[in-house]
């Protein structure tokens, strides 16, 4: 039957994927902390005028239940980070620290212009194109992720 040659491959890679950590005596059936939480395809964007915030977009999927909330964002060479919502008001796009955001099992909630992002207050000086820096995400239930983000210019985000 299809429904089970989908969950015996996925038991195939759950396990390909242990035994690559070097970790293949434990157990599969929970998924470990870093493939709980993932995210993917995050990069910075420097701001066009000096001084100004910079902003970082990714994709981010929880691969668990709880719905637990994401409870803070860092980003490795700053000290003031917030986690920013985009939303309309009288025609025009305003910004602010966004609502608590949930995350749902297996849903992948898209960090992009227009959208959340992560307002970076104080970008280091040293931040130039083409280099990358890393991101924490940590949720209300002690999970976390760090990941890559790759740095761009302004006016490179789409
Ligand atoms: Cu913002």
């Amino acid at each position: 039957m299809k429904r089970s040659t989908l969950f015996a491959a996925f038991v195939l890679a759950g396990s390909t994927a242990l035994s690559a950590c070097g970790s293949s005596d434990e157990p599969a059936e929970e998924a470990k902390p870093a493939e709980r939480l993932v995210a993917e395809g995050g990069k910075l964007v420097l701001p066009a005028v000096s001084g100004r915030p910079a902003a970082v977009y990714f994709d981010i999927t929880y691969n668990s239940g709880g719905a637990p909330v994401m409870e803070s964002a860092s980003v490795e060479g700053a000290e003031k980070t917030q986690i920013h919502a985009t939303d309309m008001k009288n025609g025009t796009a305003m910004m602010g620290e966004a609502a608590p955001i949930s995350m749902l099992a297996r849903q992948t909630i898209k960090f992009e212009p227009g959208g959340y992002h992560l307002m970076v207050m104080d970008p280091a000086d040293s931040w130039k194109a083409g280099d990358s820096t890393n991101v924490t995400i940590k949720l209300d239930n002690g999970e976390e992720t760090t990941f890559p983000v790759e740095i761009q210019a302004a006016g490179d985000e789409r």
